[in-house]
């Protein structure tokens, strides 16, 4: 085993020690090269990251993929408020550890990438695909080999060239399923068999517009509300589900 495989499988044993995780290593350059930064190239989507607002560490050729389970007892992972879910700003620690750890263990320096494109962030669905932890379904939702569709994706970018997974061939989910991904969908996102984007951002809009009770209050005694994000496509997928 070269010293790089060695680095890979310590990176990811270090992520998946944490409950509910699971980690691969992702080759940059293929996430660059992916369908998503290939299906936009211009409007509010950035593919340049040069002009990133966070600029990248030099001569980072990998990727380490976090998946983290967002099961269905716990919403509260999902919920937004204050600017961001509980969910993300879990992930945004448990990154921002991680780059430091592996610095101070490895001497290898690596950053954790924000969550958005726009700001230096990876197509997230893409890296863990070329990261070998599952495959992109009909619901236009990443599959965990383990969990499916009900995970949140964090990378956090490595200054060194590690050996990277490989999509997986031998987990195909979608393959005879009869799709009710798509039948959820309370605004027809799939009328037409794919994932259009305009009805599903419409109906998140309303989502935010009608916030519920996170049943917790705030320091005057007044309920806390919380935007309850759609998840119906994610919900209704068999994949994963023990
Ligand atoms: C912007 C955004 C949105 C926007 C626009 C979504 C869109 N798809 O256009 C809105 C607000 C509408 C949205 C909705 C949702 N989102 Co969103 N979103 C993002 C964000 C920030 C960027 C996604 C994006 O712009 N993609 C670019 C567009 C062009 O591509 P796309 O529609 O995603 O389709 C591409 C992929 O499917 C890929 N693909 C398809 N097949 C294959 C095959 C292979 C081999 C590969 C490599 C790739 C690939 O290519 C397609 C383009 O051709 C990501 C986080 C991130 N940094 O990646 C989260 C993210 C994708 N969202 C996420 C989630 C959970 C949701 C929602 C369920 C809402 C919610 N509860 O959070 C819905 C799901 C809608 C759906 N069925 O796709 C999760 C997905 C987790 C997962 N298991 O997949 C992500 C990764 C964020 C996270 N927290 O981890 N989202
Ligand atoms: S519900 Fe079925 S078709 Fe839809 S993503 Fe899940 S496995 Fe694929
Ligand atoms: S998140 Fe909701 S509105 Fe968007 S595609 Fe999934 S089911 Fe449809």
């Amino acid at each position: 085993m070269t010293e790089n495989h060695q680095l890979a499988k310590e990176l990811i044993a270090e992520v998946e020690k944490l409950d509910g995780f699971r980690a691969g290593i992702a080759n940059v350059d293929d996430v660059l090269d992916g369908p998503s930064y290939k299906a936009k190239t211009e409007g509010d989507w950035k593919t340049d990251h040069s002009e990133s607002v966070t600029p990248w560490l030099p001569n980072a050729h990998s990727l380490l993929v976090l998946a983290m389970h967002h099961p269905k007892e716990d919403p509260w992972l999902d919920w937004f408020d204050r600017g961001n879910t509980e969910g993300n700003r879990k992930m945004t620690k448990i990154s921002e550890d991680l780059a430091t750890w592996i610095y101070e263990t490895h001497g290898v320096r690596a950053q954790a990438l924000p969550y958005h494109v726009e700001k230096g962030g990876v197509y997230l669905k893409d890296a863990a695909v070329f990261a070998g932890l599952g495959v992109v379904g009909k619901s236009n939702l990443f599959l965990d080999r383990k969990w499916g569709p009900r995970v949140r994706l964090r990378a956090v970018l490595i200054q060194d060239s590690l050996p990277a997974g490989r999509p997986p061939e031998d987990f195909q989910p979608c393959q005879g399923c009869d799709i009710p991904c798509q039948e959820a969908c309370p605004d027809d996102a799939f009328a037409t068999g794919q994932y259009y984007r305009p009805p599903c951002l419409e109906h998140l809009n309303s989502n935010r517009d009608n916030p519920i009770d996170s049943g917790q209050k705030n320091s005057e005694g007044s309920p806390i509300l919380v935007t309850d994000w759609c998840r119906r496509c994610d919900f209704a997928c068999p994949a994963g589900e023990q």
